[in-house]
């Protein structure tokens, strides 16, 4: 495929065989595997329900996942307590499995808030703005390199930092600030790009003339890619690159090579530049396939652990879909109150516009 590089780190095939590299090895556990499998598998029908929940008109709007659950549960097996994670917009699979409540993100696609929410001590609030939480993340990251908790003889005390984002904004120049800043304060911060092929319509191959990982040496520091839809892979790269930051060696850029089957949102039609053949064939990658195939081959599940799985994932549309009744709308003026602790001229003067737009649609 197009910008797979022969480095491009596996360790489980499409068709769920294990295979050895000489540099990663996964040091998991069946059971870690188990867990990854109920995350990717809990993560996957989160998003179909918050889908359906947007066709209901109960979300303005909803970024879906389908396709990138190994990554986000790949690297969320390699964050602990004491590190920091600074999503994007389509992070759900890691945010759930990091105990961030399913309420939160919903709010923030249904404008109850602005995104004014702490989310969890471990992973910060959702970002819209394309490659902005890349500075969020590594300006947090140089702070927790002040403040002593990188590069201790007591790795237990080490924290470290990782931030998500896209293919496509990795042509963001925010995002090239952030490299440029990670790289000369080496800060604890490991850059995981999605690369999912796309930026809504623009393919990668107008993106860069080069595998994206292969950028990051321009800026100082490695750059790895790894197999985005085997979750053994993502995590032991993950592993290595978190350890990395914590220890005090510096930044660490990551490429997740993927493809989410689904639409860019939920107001995005992909058939109108994607080719068909393109989705099937990454639908023979299916993350979550593969792991069936390898934990069925080593007797590690059967049709009775599915069925289980399948009925938790039924409970949680069930409580999904229960969980935007929880939520409370907020007028247009609380959100305009919550923007700043003080009102600026500038803002009051959006207030008032904002006003006037939505009182000419009412009825005389
Ligand atoms: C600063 C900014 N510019 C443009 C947009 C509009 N926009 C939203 S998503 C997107 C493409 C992002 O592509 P990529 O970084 O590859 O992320 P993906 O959604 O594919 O994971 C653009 C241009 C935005 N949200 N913010
Ligand atoms: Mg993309």
């Amino acid at each position: 495929m197009l910008g797979q590089s022969d480095d491009m780190v596996q360790l489980l095939t499409p068709d769920g065989r294990r295979v050895d590299h000489p540099e990663f090895t996964f040091r998991g556990t069946t059971d870690d595997l188990l867990r990854s499998l109920r995350d990717m598998w809990l993560g996957r029908r989160f998003d179909v329900e918050a889908i359906a929940l947007q066709r209901h008109g109960e979300l303005g709007m909803w970024p879906p996942q389908l396709g990138q659950e190994a990554a986000q549960i790949g690297a969320a097996r390699a964050i602990r307590d004491g590190d920091h994670v600074f999503p994007s917009y389509r992070e759900h699979s890691m945010a759930l499995a990091l105990g961030v409540p399913m309420q939160q993100i919903l709010g923030f696609f249904r404008g109850t808030d602005a995104g004014i929410w702490e989310m969890n001590d471990k992973f910060r609030t959702y970002a819209l703005v394309i490659g902005v939480q890349t500075l969020h993340a590594v300006g947090y990251a140089m702070g927790l390199q002040f403040d002593g908790l990188v590069g201790n003889d007591d790795e237990s005390t080490n924290s470290g930092v990782m931030v998500f984002h896209g293919d496509g904004a990795s042509s963001q120049g925010d995002v090239n600030e952030a490299y440029v800043f990670a790289a000369s304060y080496n800060a604890p911060v490991v850059f995981f790009c999605q690369n999912n092929q796309w930026a809504i319509s623009e393919p990668i191959t107008l993106q860069s003339r080069i595998p994206l990982y292969e950028r990051a040496r321009g800026f100082g520091f490695p750059g790895i890619q790894v197999d985005g839809n085997d979750v053994l892979a993502v995590q032991a790269v993950s592993e290595w690159a978190m350890d990395r930051a914590r220890r005090g060696d510096g930044p660490t850029f990551i490429e997740a090579y993927t493809y989410r089957m689904g639409a860019h949102t939920t107001a995005d039609d992909p058939t109108k530049y994607r080719a068909r053949d393109e989705e099937e064939a990454w639908r023979g990658r299916d993350p979550i396939n593969r792991l069936v195939a390898h934990l069925r081959d080593i007797d590690a599940i059967d049709d009775a652990h599915l069925k289980a799985l399948e009925e938790e994932a039924d409970e949680l549309g069930v409580r999904t879909r229960a969980s935007i009744k929880e939520l409370t709308d907020r007028t247009m003026d609380e959100l305009f109150a919550g923007v700043y602790a003080e009102p600026t001229v500038a803002l009051e003067a959006q207030r008032r516009q904002f006003k006037e737009f939505a009182d000419s649609f009412e009825e005389d």
